[in-house]
């Protein structure tokens, strides 16, 4: 049985749609960021984080990727060709989608008042833009950006799509919509997104 910490409108969103999808039992603790929930596992405060037989992991995409290697699953084998491809979509997500986005999110209410540049906004909103044109290329013929399976990327991506229509960054029309729409028409993604108050 796993345990996530994580509000769901947060990066835990990722591991809950992960084990959803893995089709594995959890119980989720719904904490936000600084809670005692969460600083009892991870001193940064930082959600999410998820208890596996007594030891805590954190970081969304390593915890996601665990899930993925452990139960065999929405991943290509480590030492594969296609792993080191995937891993690349993983970083490429990270560095150039969700790095867009956490630093306009650390500028409009993560940060103290006094340490944000409401103007890094603009900027962010163009790092977005050009990440969606490199996605559209990357993508290929899909569905997805290893091809025919559904991996770890996936999911990463799935999640940022919501964060962006969140934070009303533009997402184009097009092949990129369209592959948006159908990571989040998944049965598993619904189900993760249960947990959001109604
Ligand atoms: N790299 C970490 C980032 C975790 C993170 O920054 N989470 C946010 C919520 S999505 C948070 O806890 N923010 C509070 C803070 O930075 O103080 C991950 O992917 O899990």
């Amino acid at each position: 049985m796993y345990t996530v910490i994580g509000a769901i409108a947060s990066r835990a969103m990722r591991v809950v749609w992960m084990l959803e999808e893995l089709e594995q039992p959890y119980t989720l603790i719904p904490a936000p960021p600084r809670s005692p929930e969460i600083t009892a596992h991870n001193p940064d405060g930082k959600i999410p984080a998820l208890v596996v037989e007594g030891t805590t992991l954190i970081d969304s995409v390593a915890i996601t990727q665990y899930l993925a290697d452990r139960h065999d699953a929405l991943t290509f084998a480590a030492g594969t060709l296609e792993r080191a491809m995937q891993d690349s979509m993983t970083q490429f997500c990270v560095d150039e989608v969700e790095g867009a986005l956490w630093t306009a999110a650390k500028n409009s209410f993560v940060h103290p008042a006094d340490k944000r540049v409401p103007a890094i906004k603009e900027t962010c909103r163009y790092e977005f833009a050009l990440a969606m044109q490199r996605l559209e290329r990357r993508l290929g013929d899909g569905p997805f950006v290893m091809g025919d399976r559904i991996t770890v990327p996936d999911i990463l991506l799935g999640h940022c799509s919501g964060w962006a229509r969140a934070a009303k960054f533009d997402i184009p029309d097009g092949p990129v919509r369209d592959y948006f729409r159908r990571l989040v028409a998944r049965p598993a993604f619904q189900r993760a997104d249960r947990h959001r108050a109604p």
